[in-house]
Protein backbone atom coordinates (compact mmCIF):
# COMPACT_ATOMS: atom_id res chain seq x y z
CA UNK A 1 0.00 0.00 0.00
CA UNK A 2 1.20 3.64 -0.14
CA UNK A 3 0.46 5.70 2.34
CA UNK A 4 0.52 9.76 2.77
CA UNK A 5 0.69 11.18 6.80
CA UNK A 6 0.08 14.40 7.33
CA UNK A 7 0.52 15.64 11.15
CA UNK A 8 2.03 18.37 12.90
CA UNK A 9 5.75 18.31 12.75
CA UNK A 10 6.40 19.64 16.60
CA UNK A 11 6.87 17.60 19.70
CA UNK A 12 3.41 17.15 20.25
CA UNK A 13 1.71 13.78 20.51
CA UNK A 14 -0.20 13.67 17.51
CA UNK A 15 2.89 13.90 15.16
CA UNK A 16 4.60 11.54 17.74
CA UNK A 17 1.90 8.90 16.94
CA UNK A 18 1.59 9.71 13.36
CA UNK A 19 5.57 8.95 12.80
CA UNK A 20 5.65 5.77 14.56
CA UNK A 21 2.96 4.55 12.90
CA UNK A 22 4.76 5.51 9.49
CA UNK A 23 7.54 3.96 10.68
CA UNK A 24 5.65 0.73 11.53
CA UNK A 25 3.56 0.51 8.28
CA UNK A 26 7.06 1.09 6.13
CA UNK A 27 8.65 -1.98 8.38
CA UNK A 28 5.92 -3.84 7.05
CA UNK A 29 6.75 -3.01 3.38
CA UNK A 30 4.54 -0.34 2.65
CA UNK A 31 5.29 3.06 1.48
CA UNK A 32 4.96 5.82 3.42
CA UNK A 33 4.87 9.73 2.24
CA UNK A 34 5.18 11.66 5.03
CA UNK A 35 3.84 16.03 4.20
CA UNK A 36 4.19 18.41 6.94
CA UNK A 37 5.66 22.02 6.98
CA UNK A 38 8.74 21.01 8.75
CA UNK A 39 10.63 17.36 9.18
CA UNK A 40 8.49 15.58 11.72
CA UNK A 41 11.30 15.21 15.44
CA UNK A 42 11.05 11.55 15.44
CA UNK A 43 11.10 11.47 11.38
CA UNK A 44 14.61 9.33 10.32
CA UNK A 45 14.64 10.28 6.32
CA UNK A 46 17.18 7.41 6.30
CA UNK A 47 14.15 4.65 6.75
CA UNK A 48 13.73 2.25 3.72
CA UNK A 49 10.36 3.27 1.98
CA UNK A 50 9.91 6.40 4.09
CA UNK A 51 9.66 9.38 2.46
CA UNK A 52 9.53 13.35 2.93
CA UNK A 53 7.93 16.07 1.25
CA UNK A 54 7.67 19.41 2.41
CA UNK A 55 4.85 21.93 1.92
CA UNK A 56 6.41 25.13 1.21
CA UNK A 57 3.69 28.45 1.84
CA UNK A 58 4.56 31.10 0.26
CA UNK A 59 3.99 34.80 1.46
CA UNK A 60 2.86 37.52 -0.41
CA UNK A 61 2.11 40.83 0.84
CA UNK A 62 -2.24 40.44 0.46
CA UNK A 63 -2.14 37.90 2.89
CA UNK A 64 -1.78 38.55 6.59
CA UNK A 65 -1.84 35.03 7.50
CA UNK A 66 -0.33 32.68 4.76
CA UNK A 67 -3.12 29.84 3.62
CA UNK A 68 -1.19 27.14 4.63
CA UNK A 69 -3.90 24.45 4.49
CA UNK A 70 -4.38 25.51 0.79
CA UNK A 71 -0.85 25.05 0.34
CA UNK A 72 -0.76 21.52 2.09
CA UNK A 73 -3.77 20.45 -0.14
CA UNK A 74 -1.96 21.52 -3.48
CA UNK A 75 0.85 19.46 -1.60
CA UNK A 76 -0.88 16.33 -1.11
CA UNK A 77 -2.76 15.91 -4.30
CA UNK A 78 1.20 16.41 -6.12
CA UNK A 79 2.20 13.75 -3.87
CA UNK A 80 -0.70 11.45 -4.50
CA UNK A 81 -0.53 11.59 -8.17
CA UNK A 82 3.07 11.05 -8.65
CA UNK A 83 3.59 8.67 -6.02
CA UNK A 84 0.18 6.66 -6.49
CA UNK A 85 -1.26 7.08 -2.98
CA UNK A 86 -3.62 5.07 -2.08
CA UNK A 87 -4.67 6.80 1.62
CA UNK A 88 -4.12 9.91 2.75
CA UNK A 89 -4.16 9.31 6.67
CA UNK A 90 -4.67 12.50 8.63
CA UNK A 91 -2.85 13.76 12.02
CA UNK A 92 -5.20 16.38 13.92
CA UNK A 93 -8.63 17.12 12.09
CA UNK A 94 -7.66 20.66 12.17
CA UNK A 95 -6.45 21.84 8.89
CA UNK A 96 -5.70 18.16 7.71
CA UNK A 97 -9.07 16.78 7.36
CA UNK A 98 -9.74 19.36 5.10
CA UNK A 99 -6.85 19.98 2.95
CA UNK A 100 -6.87 16.06 2.10
CA UNK A 101 -10.97 16.51 1.39
CA UNK A 102 -9.72 19.58 -1.05
CA UNK A 103 -6.83 17.08 -2.57
CA UNK A 104 -9.26 14.51 -2.98
CA UNK A 105 -11.60 16.88 -4.81
CA UNK A 106 -8.57 18.60 -6.75
CA UNK A 107 -7.51 14.78 -8.13
CA UNK A 108 -11.02 13.43 -8.69
CA UNK A 109 -11.51 11.03 -10.98
CA UNK A 110 -8.05 9.55 -9.45
CA UNK A 111 -9.54 8.25 -6.27
CA UNK A 112 -8.02 9.19 -2.83
CA UNK A 113 -8.95 7.37 0.63
CA UNK A 114 -8.52 9.72 3.47
CA UNK A 115 -8.47 9.05 7.04
CA UNK A 116 -8.57 11.25 9.90
CA UNK A 117 -7.10 10.43 13.24
CA UNK A 118 -8.38 12.91 16.31
CA UNK A 119 -6.43 13.74 18.72
CA UNK A 120 -7.64 15.92 21.23
CA UNK A 121 -7.85 19.66 21.41
CA UNK A 122 -8.89 19.12 17.55
CA UNK A 123 -11.88 17.97 19.04
CA UNK A 124 -12.02 19.51 22.61
CA UNK A 125 -11.13 22.94 22.31
CA UNK A 126 -9.87 24.13 18.71
CA UNK A 127 -12.90 21.93 17.22
CA UNK A 128 -15.15 24.20 19.87
CA UNK A 129 -14.36 26.92 18.61
CA UNK A 130 -17.38 28.60 16.62
CA UNK A 131 -14.93 29.61 13.91
CA UNK A 132 -14.01 25.98 13.43
CA UNK A 133 -16.96 23.99 15.09
CA UNK A 134 -19.02 23.42 11.42
CA UNK A 135 -15.57 22.94 9.57
CA UNK A 136 -14.32 20.61 12.24
CA UNK A 137 -17.63 18.83 11.89
CA UNK A 138 -17.62 18.41 8.25
CA UNK A 139 -13.79 16.92 7.70
CA UNK A 140 -15.04 14.65 9.85
CA UNK A 141 -17.99 13.64 7.84
CA UNK A 142 -16.22 13.86 4.72
CA UNK A 143 -13.05 11.62 5.67
CA UNK A 144 -14.00 7.61 4.39
CA UNK A 145 -13.04 6.39 7.76
CA UNK A 146 -12.07 8.35 11.29
CA UNK A 147 -10.61 7.13 14.14
CA UNK A 148 -10.39 8.43 17.87
CA UNK A 149 -7.43 7.68 20.00
CA UNK A 150 -9.71 6.76 23.36
CA UNK A 151 -12.88 6.48 23.74
CA UNK A 152 -13.27 9.18 25.98
CA UNK A 153 -12.01 11.31 23.12
CA UNK A 154 -15.08 9.03 20.94
CA UNK A 155 -17.56 10.00 23.35
CA UNK A 156 -16.84 13.77 23.15
CA UNK A 157 -16.62 13.88 19.59
CA UNK A 158 -19.95 12.17 19.20
CA UNK A 159 -21.33 14.63 21.81
CA UNK A 160 -20.17 17.74 20.12
CA UNK A 161 -20.01 16.90 16.26
CA UNK A 162 -22.87 14.51 16.03
CA UNK A 163 -21.41 12.93 13.11
CA UNK A 164 -22.65 11.29 10.05
CA UNK A 165 -19.96 8.64 10.48
CA UNK A 166 -19.15 5.97 12.67
CA UNK A 167 -16.04 6.56 14.46
CA UNK A 168 -13.49 3.80 15.52
CA UNK A 169 -11.25 3.76 19.06
CA UNK A 170 -7.84 3.24 18.24
CA UNK A 171 -5.41 3.99 21.12
CA UNK A 172 -2.47 5.17 20.84
CA UNK A 173 1.01 2.74 20.93
CA UNK A 174 4.19 2.11 22.04
CA UNK A 175 7.21 -0.31 21.26
CA UNK A 176 8.03 -2.10 24.06
CA UNK A 177 11.34 -2.87 23.42
CA UNK A 178 12.29 1.14 22.98
CA UNK A 179 10.09 1.94 25.97
CA UNK A 180 11.53 -0.65 28.53
CA UNK A 181 13.28 -0.42 31.99
CA UNK A 182 16.25 0.24 33.13
CA UNK A 183 18.79 -2.24 34.78
CA UNK A 184 19.63 0.33 37.30
CA UNK A 185 17.63 3.84 37.81
CA UNK A 186 21.28 5.89 38.09
CA UNK A 187 20.80 9.27 36.88
CA UNK A 188 24.24 11.19 36.48
CA UNK A 189 25.59 12.51 39.51
CA UNK A 190 24.90 16.17 38.36
CA UNK A 191 21.05 15.42 38.99
CA UNK A 192 20.38 13.25 41.94
CA UNK A 193 23.00 11.58 44.76
CA UNK A 194 22.59 7.80 44.54
CA UNK A 195 19.51 6.31 45.62
CA UNK A 196 17.69 9.68 45.35
CA UNK A 197 13.91 9.30 44.34
CA UNK A 198 13.22 11.04 40.84
CA UNK A 199 10.28 12.58 39.36
CA UNK A 200 9.98 13.09 35.78
CA UNK A 201 7.31 15.46 34.01
CA UNK A 202 7.26 15.82 30.47
CA UNK A 203 4.87 17.86 28.47
CA UNK A 204 4.99 21.08 26.32
CA UNK A 205 4.25 23.06 29.21
CA UNK A 206 0.66 24.73 28.26
CA UNK A 207 -1.79 25.68 30.80
CA UNK A 208 -3.89 22.51 30.27
CA UNK A 209 -1.11 20.67 31.31
CA UNK A 210 -0.75 22.05 35.47
CA UNK A 211 2.72 21.82 35.29
CA UNK A 212 2.66 24.05 38.50
CA UNK A 213 1.00 21.36 40.28
CA UNK A 214 4.33 19.47 39.66
CA UNK A 215 5.82 21.32 41.54
CA UNK A 216 3.40 21.18 43.80
CA UNK A 217 3.52 17.31 43.93
CA UNK A 218 7.42 17.54 44.36
CA UNK A 219 7.41 20.02 47.03
CA UNK A 220 5.47 18.30 49.11
CA UNK A 221 7.31 14.98 48.56
CA UNK A 222 10.45 16.21 48.96
CA UNK A 223 9.67 17.58 52.88
CA UNK A 224 9.47 14.23 53.53
CA UNK A 225 12.44 12.71 51.11
CA UNK A 226 14.44 15.72 50.78
CA UNK A 227 17.59 14.12 48.09
CA UNK A 228 14.60 14.07 45.54
CA UNK A 229 14.83 15.66 41.96
CA UNK A 230 12.19 16.70 39.56
CA UNK A 231 12.97 16.43 36.16
CA UNK A 232 10.75 18.90 33.44
CA UNK A 233 11.21 17.60 29.88
CA UNK A 234 9.71 20.06 27.27
CA UNK A 235 9.28 23.95 27.41
CA UNK A 236 5.95 26.39 27.09
CA UNK A 237 4.06 29.20 28.23
CA UNK A 238 3.82 27.98 32.03
CA UNK A 239 8.27 27.20 32.31
CA UNK A 240 8.75 30.78 33.47
CA UNK A 241 5.91 30.57 36.03
CA UNK A 242 6.92 26.75 37.24
CA UNK A 243 10.76 27.91 37.10
CA UNK A 244 9.55 30.89 39.62
CA UNK A 245 7.92 28.52 41.75
CA UNK A 246 10.43 26.75 43.06
CA UNK A 247 12.78 29.66 43.69
CA UNK A 248 9.61 30.91 46.07
CA UNK A 249 9.48 27.32 47.46
CA UNK A 250 13.99 27.68 47.54
CA UNK A 251 13.61 23.92 45.51
CA UNK A 252 15.22 25.56 42.48
CA UNK A 253 18.18 22.98 42.91
CA UNK A 254 16.29 20.19 42.87
CA UNK A 255 14.52 20.88 40.11
CA UNK A 256 15.94 20.43 36.46
CA UNK A 257 14.44 21.99 33.72
CA UNK A 258 16.05 19.64 30.97
CA UNK A 259 14.39 22.03 27.99
CA UNK A 260 12.85 20.13 24.72
CA UNK A 261 14.92 17.11 24.20
CA UNK A 262 14.68 14.22 21.81
CA UNK A 263 16.05 11.71 24.65
CA UNK A 264 13.42 11.39 26.31
CA UNK A 265 13.85 7.22 26.04
CA UNK A 266 16.75 7.05 27.67
CA UNK A 267 15.60 9.41 30.75
CA UNK A 268 11.93 8.04 31.03
CA UNK A 269 13.14 4.63 32.12
CA UNK A 270 15.46 6.41 34.79
CA UNK A 271 12.06 8.05 36.88
CA UNK A 272 10.58 6.71 39.86
CA UNK A 273 7.72 8.38 39.08
CA UNK A 274 6.14 9.53 36.12
CA UNK A 275 3.77 12.70 36.97
CA UNK A 276 0.97 13.96 34.24
CA UNK A 277 -1.60 16.39 36.21
CA UNK A 278 -2.96 17.38 32.82
CA UNK A 279 -6.84 18.69 33.51
CA UNK A 280 -7.77 17.77 30.02
CA UNK A 281 -5.85 14.91 28.23
CA UNK A 282 -7.68 12.68 25.21
CA UNK A 283 -5.08 10.07 25.96
CA UNK A 284 -1.74 10.97 27.36
CA UNK A 285 0.77 9.22 25.31
CA UNK A 286 3.17 10.12 27.72
CA UNK A 287 1.77 7.84 30.46
CA UNK A 288 1.59 4.85 28.37
CA UNK A 289 5.61 5.63 27.47
CA UNK A 290 6.15 6.12 31.53
CA UNK A 291 4.50 2.65 32.41
CA UNK A 292 5.98 0.87 29.58
CA UNK A 293 9.74 1.48 31.27
CA UNK A 294 7.81 0.45 34.56
CA UNK A 295 6.87 3.59 35.82
CA UNK A 296 3.84 4.43 37.59
CA UNK A 297 2.37 7.54 36.72
CA UNK A 298 0.47 10.25 39.06
CA UNK A 299 -2.15 11.92 37.07
CA UNK A 300 -6.05 13.52 37.34
CA UNK A 301 -9.20 11.46 36.72
CA UNK A 302 -9.16 13.45 33.60
CA UNK A 303 -10.50 12.72 30.11
CA UNK A 304 -8.73 9.85 28.20
CA UNK A 305 -6.28 9.02 31.41
CA UNK A 306 -8.22 6.32 33.28
CA UNK A 307 -7.77 4.34 30.15
CA UNK A 308 -4.42 4.22 30.25
CA UNK A 309 -3.40 4.06 34.02
CA UNK A 310 -5.17 1.75 36.32
CA UNK A 311 -6.22 3.47 39.42
CA UNK A 312 -4.08 1.62 42.25
CA UNK A 313 -2.34 -0.66 40.32
CA UNK A 314 -0.52 1.30 37.77
CA UNK A 315 -0.50 4.81 39.18
CA UNK A 316 -2.79 7.03 40.83
CA UNK A 317 -5.72 9.01 40.08
CA UNK A 318 -6.98 11.89 41.85
CA UNK A 319 -9.55 14.48 41.15
CA UNK A 320 -8.42 17.21 39.11
CA UNK A 321 -6.10 20.06 41.81
CA UNK A 322 -5.93 17.09 44.44
CA UNK A 323 -1.84 17.93 45.12
CA UNK A 324 -2.31 16.55 48.54
CA UNK A 325 -3.96 13.78 47.84
CA UNK A 326 -1.25 12.66 45.16
CA UNK A 327 1.64 13.76 47.22
CA UNK A 328 0.47 11.46 49.76
CA UNK A 329 0.09 8.09 46.93
CA UNK A 330 3.58 9.22 46.01
CA UNK A 331 4.97 9.08 49.41
CA UNK A 332 3.34 5.80 49.94
CA UNK A 333 4.95 3.91 47.28
CA UNK A 334 8.21 5.26 47.21
CA UNK A 335 8.69 4.42 50.67
CA UNK A 336 7.37 0.70 50.80
CA UNK A 337 9.75 -1.18 47.88
CA UNK A 338 7.39 -4.44 47.65
CA UNK A 339 4.81 -2.48 46.62
CA UNK A 340 6.34 -0.21 44.06
CA UNK A 341 7.99 -2.91 42.63
CA UNK A 342 4.31 -4.40 42.48
CA UNK A 343 3.09 -1.32 40.63
CA UNK A 344 6.23 -1.20 38.79
CA UNK A 345 5.87 -4.86 37.21
CA UNK A 346 1.77 -4.47 36.59
CA UNK A 347 2.60 -1.01 34.32
CA UNK A 348 4.79 -2.57 31.97
CA UNK A 349 2.47 -5.48 31.92
CA UNK A 350 -0.44 -3.55 31.03
CA UNK A 351 1.51 -1.45 28.84
CA UNK A 352 2.47 -4.43 26.80
CA UNK A 353 -0.78 -6.04 26.78
CA UNK A 354 -3.26 -3.52 25.94
CA UNK A 355 -1.09 -1.56 23.79
CA UNK A 356 1.67 -3.27 22.02
CA UNK A 357 2.70 -1.43 18.94
CA UNK A 358 2.34 -4.84 16.85
CA UNK A 359 -1.91 -5.21 17.25
CA UNK A 360 -2.62 -1.70 17.02
CA UNK A 361 -0.70 -1.18 13.72
CA UNK A 362 -3.22 -4.35 12.18
CA UNK A 363 -5.83 -2.13 13.22
CA UNK A 364 -4.59 0.56 11.44
CA UNK A 365 -4.15 -1.85 8.27
CA UNK A 366 -7.23 -2.81 8.62
CA UNK A 367 -9.36 0.49 8.32
CA UNK A 368 -6.75 0.95 5.55
CA UNK A 369 -7.79 -2.02 3.74
CA UNK A 370 -11.94 -1.18 4.60
CA UNK A 371 -11.72 1.80 3.11
CA UNK A 372 -9.72 0.99 -0.13
CA UNK A 373 -12.67 -1.84 -0.42
CA UNK A 374 -15.96 0.72 -0.04
CA UNK A 375 -17.21 2.17 -3.31
O1 LIG B 1 -4.47 17.82 21.14
C1 LIG B 1 -3.43 18.33 21.54
O2 LIG B 1 -3.30 19.00 22.55
C2 LIG B 1 -2.23 18.11 20.74
C3 LIG B 1 -1.90 16.67 20.66
C4 LIG B 1 -0.47 16.67 20.34
O3 LIG B 1 -0.15 16.82 19.17
O4 LIG B 1 0.30 16.55 21.28
O5 LIG B 1 -2.09 15.96 21.90
C5 LIG B 1 -3.13 15.04 21.92
O6 LIG B 1 -2.70 13.91 21.21
C6 LIG B 1 -1.85 13.00 21.90
C7 LIG B 1 -1.54 11.83 20.96
O7 LIG B 1 -2.71 11.17 20.57
C8 LIG B 1 -2.54 12.53 23.18
O8 LIG B 1 -1.70 11.60 23.86
C9 LIG B 1 -2.78 13.74 24.06
O9 LIG B 1 -3.49 13.32 25.22
C10 LIG B 1 -3.62 14.78 23.32
N1 LIG B 1 -3.66 16.02 24.12
C11 LIG B 1 -4.76 16.44 24.73
O10 LIG B 1 -5.82 15.86 24.65
C12 LIG B 1 -4.63 17.69 25.53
Amino acid sequence: MKIGITCYPTFGGSGVVATELGHELAKLGHEVHFIAYALPSRLDVFAPRVAYHEVSIPTYPLFPYAPYDLALATRMTDVALHEGLDVMHVHYAIPHAISAHLAREMLAPHPLRVVTTLHGTDVTIVGQDRSYLPITRFGIDRSDAVTAVSEHLRNVTLDVFQPKREIDVIPNFIDPERWAPAAEKTLPNCFAPAGAKTFLHVSNFRPVKRVLDVVEIFDRVRKELPSSVLLMVGDGPERPAAEELCREKGIAGSVHFLGNTPAIEKIMPLADLYVLPSNSESFGLSALEAQSCGVPVLGYQAGGLPEVIENGETGFLRPVGDVDGLAGDALAILTDGGCYREMSRKSRERAIALFNVDALIGKYLAIYERVLASP
